[in-house]
């Protein structure tokens, strides 16, 4: 098992400054017929290859990192789970459109729509003409408006819960600049209020953790909506305006009467990149549509020598 395991290929991209790690040769079959089956057999018997890519001495707690797998579904392209320096994501925006400027790059397809598998569900991403990409999100939704919380040291902090592919506390009432240099500060609050939130049981109505803290102000760029800072589970911040936290944010804006089918909503991250989003309804749910662009950085084999003892990353 481990002979086989001594070398996998991976492909680095970044989209919106978010970077992505995709095993694309070299990782473990999962031979599971469904996608939430592999995730739980490689967080069972694979998990030190998610550690060793994403911690570090090779990664760090920034990198989201992706195994692409054969697709479950007919007529899908290819499945994927992603991961990150804690864990494993239902599913993750930025990483699907570096998963498909990497599947492009690699020569394996081309443009127009490709559907991907995930853990929690199939999602449609389209290479666009332009090099966009497009990924047709699941079906997400707010489940709670206006949720108060105490968090120490800050107050009573209100905000929204919503699925956007991974459960999501949106907050919009906050004392914060959002701004690259005040980092630890939205850090230090966010994170605060995760805690609160857990402590006071609050969760995703399948019982899940809220995971992502999001905080929103206005935009200073002309003709773009909203900044956001999105805290992931692993205490790092996303560089991206992170695209399951934008489809949530999307979810609340439609039950809130803000945003009707097919209106554009540019949401900035802290870094300043954009992401273009709208929703869809589809069968009575909100599918929204998040459009960015992925740029290859690196295409490399990851040697794992037997003799280093941090062959698979540093224990979290
Ligand atoms: O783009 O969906 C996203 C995402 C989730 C965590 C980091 N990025």
């Amino acid at each position: 098992m481990l002979d086989r395991l001594e070398r996998v290929h991976v492909v680095d991209s970044h989209t919106g400054g978010e970077p992505t790690r995709i095993i694309v040769s070299g990782g473990p079959a999962l031979p599971c017929d469904s996608m939430d089956l592999r995730l739980e057999e490689f967080h069972r018997n694979h998990d030190f290859l998610r550690r060793a890519l994403v911690n570090e001495p090779r990664g760090s707690e920034v990198v989201v990192g992706a195994l692409l797998c054969e697709p479950v579904k007919p007529g899908s392209a290819a499945g994927v789970i992603f991961f990150n320096n804690v864990g494993y994501l239902g599913m993750c925006v930025h990483g699907t459109i570096g998963l498909i400027a990497t599947l492009s790059y690699l020569g394996r397809i081309g443009g127009g729509e490709h559907k991907i598998d995930t853990p929690v569900g199939t999602v449609s991403a389209t290479l666009l003409e332009t090099g966009e990409i497009s990924v047709a999100n699941v079906p997400s939704q707010r489940t709670a408006k206006c949720v108060a919380v105490h968090v120490p040291g800050y107050g009573t902090v209100r905000g929204d819960v919503a699925w956007g592919g991974n459960w999501f506390f949106l907050v919009n009432e906050h004392s914060f600049d959002l701004l690259i240099g005040n980092i630890d500060e939205l850090t230090q609050f966010t994170w605060a209020i995760r805690q609160a939130l857990e402590r006071k049981g609050i969760k995703g109505t399948d019982g899940k953790e809220i995971d992502h803290i999001e905080l929103f102000s206005p935009s200073q760029i002309h003709g773009v909506n909203s900044k956001n800072f999105v805290l992931c589970p692993g205490k790092a911040y996303d560089r991206s305006p992170c695209g399951t936290g934008t489809s949530a944010k999307l979810a609340c804006l439609y039950a809130d009467g803000k945003l009707r089918p097919g209106e554009v909503w540019r949401q900035e991250s802290i870094v300043g990149s954009v992401f273009e989003g709208q929703v869809r309804i589809e069968n009575g749910e909100i599918i929204p549509v998040i459009k960015g662009s992925a740029y290859i950085t690196s295409d490399a084999e990851f040697i794992f020598d037997p003799s280093d003892p941090f062959r698979y990353g540093i224990q979290e």
